[in-house]
């Protein structure tokens, strides 16, 4: 028989559906392509799907990918043309992010956020590990939070360990379709366990010589908040490559250089030379210097990127 369902785990080979309060397991047969899209992973979490299923054996085949809503994609490797696809139809995508070890740069952050810009999936930031902080890097946090609640993201400080330092960031995620991203060992797994009572995610300490993540969490899966919504759970990403990005467009994709952009004198100007350029002499007064180099990066489609 046919069924349809959500994709709630994937390990790359094999899926876990949900579908009217049952869990099917299904897999792909080894052709099934999606059209117009070269990605590493054709169903992911999220993805709402048309399973075949012997109903004996609660197991089957995906046959069908229904259109999605949006998702969050990235180059699968640095140069790679190939593309992969975090999680599909979301409400909220979450950039776990650390000032301390393994530290997040503002290139990752700003190559995350304006990701999510570009399918309109509403972003914000989760500062981990604040009991780490000494009062330099408190300040340095701070200073990040002030400057992406300015331009629009909802921030948290938090410490996994510490449940109460969560209760705005409970409040927020409630009734939403969540994802999880960032680095590895920056603590997306030991957050969800905090959320969720009775939650037993596999988490690891930071390698000594590096410290850096271990690559836990190897497979994305969805898991049920208690105030209801859905939080899904990533392996950590070294790198976050942008795809599908028209140089024309990037500005869309950074609220505030779009907002400054509309006073240009050209129409399409990039923001990189022109004269009557609104949006070259605020920078580093009203917009960040570290944002407008992450333009940059983007516009100019620079592979490295720290
Ligand atoms: N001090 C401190 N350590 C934390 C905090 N959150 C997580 N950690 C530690 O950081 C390490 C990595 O945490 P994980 O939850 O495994 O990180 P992850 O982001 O899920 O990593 P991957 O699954 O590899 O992507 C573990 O040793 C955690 O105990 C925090 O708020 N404070
Ligand atoms: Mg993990
Ligand atoms: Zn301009």
């Amino acid at each position: 028989m046919e069924i349809t369902g959500t994709v709630i785990k994937s390990t790359g080979t094999n899926y876990e559906i949900w579908s009217e309060g049952k869990i099917f397991s299904g897999r792909i047969r080894g052709r099934f392509r999606l059209k117009g899209i070269d990605t590493t992973n054709p169903v992911v979490v999220g993805d709402n799907v048309k399973l075949e299923v012997d109903a004996q054996e609660g197991s089957g085949w995906i046959t069908d990918v229904f259109p999605r809503k949006n998702y969050i994609i990235r180059k699968s490797k640095n140069l790679s043309k190939q593309a992969h696809i975090l999680a599909s139809n979301l409400d909220l995508a979450m950039v776990v992010v650390t000032p301390v070890y393994p530290r997040t740069s503002t290139g990752f952050i700003d190559r995350f956020l304006a990701t999510a810009e570009a399918y309109s999936i509403k972003a914000g930031l989760i500062f981990n590990k604040s009991d780490l902080y000494d009062s330099e890097v408190n300040c340095y946090a701070d200073r990040l939070i002030e400057l992406y609640q300015l331009v629009g993201y909802r921030c948290f400080k938090v410490t996994a360990f510490d449940q109460t330092t969560l209760t705005e960031l409970k409040e927020f995620l409630k009734g939403k379709i969540t994802l999880f991203g960032g680095h590895s060992g920056v603590g997306k797994s030991t957050i969800i366990n905090t959320l969720i009572p009775g939650m037993n995610l596999k988490t690891a300490v930071l390698s000594e010589q590096h410290l850096k993540g271990k690559h836990t969490t190897t497979f994305a899966q969805m898991y049920c908040l208690p105030g209801g919504g859905f939080i899904t759970d990533t392996p950590g990403i070294r790198e976050f490559g942008t795809l599908e990005f028209n140089p024309k467009e990037v500005s869309h994709f950074f609220p505030e250089i779009f907002a400054f952009g509309k006073d240009c004198y050209f129409s399409d100007c990039t923001h990189t030379h022109e004269a009557g350029c609104a949006v070259i002499p605020l920078i580093n007064k009203i917009i960040a210097g570290s944002r407008y180099d992450s333009y940059l990066s983007i516009f100019r489609n620079e592979d490295h990127f720290r």
